[in-house]
């Protein structure tokens, strides 16, 4: 039979099959390498758990990979929601991060920014995303207070699709996944009671099916860091894409657009085009990707 991984606890999966019944189930193995939003084919064990024994081809993957380990996000993914907020203040570094990792898996990046009713620090944050906007990224302005609202501007969006809430702490993900899946909030809930945390933080990454159109919305933790190691060079550039009619101009066919002559980004960042801001990103992320290992 097939199914769904709807969420994973360290190496327990649960497993929603083709038949709508939801599975305990496990992998055999040392290095499991199953992730939420993976389509997987299960053996049925006595009729509570499920093994899985193959996981089927991925359309893609999202992942980071630090110095010290890689963590795979979710899989199968059409639209990565980077959710960020008026407050608490989001990281610039990050949300570069995020659409460097999802132009790389072939996701389209979407920015909500949410809690657009703090109206205070509203222009402020609306400034900051100015140069997203420019890069052509859809940015969508949403508060979780108004939830009609909210679903107005994004069910359209989320239909026939596996979408995935993303982004640092406390910007509101699983608020707006609330909203859309009023049923998740006993879930999390549930899940927060057996762990004793008490606290509203998301620790698992879930899989929701929306129940007002076809659909699938994803929940994820919070994160603090987003390396980007993984990724070669012309990957990193994808991340950039204010860069593209440039680097047709550069002099090399292997230009890094860090210092060699006759770059046509360095030309156009010099002639103020590309903003220095965007470039030393650029820079931080690839030299990263670039440096030996450590050990
Ligand atoms: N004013 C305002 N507060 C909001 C809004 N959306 C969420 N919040 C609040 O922001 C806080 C964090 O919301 P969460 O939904 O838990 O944030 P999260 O992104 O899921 O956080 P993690 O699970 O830790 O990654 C909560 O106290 C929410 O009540 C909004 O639109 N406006
Ligand atoms: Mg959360
Ligand atoms: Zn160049």
């Amino acid at each position: 039979m097939q199914g769904r991984v709807i969420t994973a606890y360290g190496r327990h999966f649960m497993v929603k099959l083709s038949d709508g019944t939801i599975r305990q189930s496990y992998m055999k193995g040392k290095k499991t390498g199953v992730c939420v939003g993976d389509y997987v084919r299960v053996a049925l064990q006595g009729n509570e758990e499920a093994r899985i024994e193959e996981v089927l081809e991925r359309q893609n993957l999202l992942y980071r990979s630090d110095e010290m380990r890689s963590k795979q996000f979710a899989a199968n993914v059409d639209q990565l929601l980077i959710v960020v907020a008026v407050q608490p203040t989001f990281s610039d570094d990050l949300l570069s991060r995020a659409i460097v990792g999802a132009r790389s898996a072939h996701i389209d990046p979407i920015i909500l920014l949410n809690k657009v009713d703090l109206i205070e620090d509203y222009p402020q944050a609306k400034e900051r995303l100015s140069i997203y906007a420019q890069l052509g990224i859809p940015i969508i302005e949403i508060s979780t207070l108004d939830a009609n609202q909210l679903k107005t501007q994004l069910l359209p969006l989320l239909q026939d699709k596996t979408s995935l809430l993303f982004g640092q702490s406390a910007m509101g993900k699983s608020s707006i996944l609330n909203v859309l899946v009023p049923e998740a909030k006993a879930h999390t809930q549930e899940y927060s009671v057996a762990l004793g945390t008490g606290k509203h933080t998301t620790t698992t990454t879930s899989l929701y099916e929306l129940p007002d159109i076809q659909g699938y919305l994803i929940d994820s933790p919070g994160f603090q860091s987003f390396g980007l190691r993984h990724l070669g060079q012309s990957e990193v550039a994808l991340g950039f894409p204010e860069f593209s009619e440039f680097v047709e101009q550069c002099k090399f066919y292997n230009c890094t657009h860090l210092h060699e002559p006759g770059c046509g980004v360095l030309r156009a960042l010099n002639e103020g085009i590309i903003s220095t801001k965007r470039h030393e990103m650029y820079e931080r992320i690839l030299l990263e990707c670039t440096a030996p290992e450590k050990y």
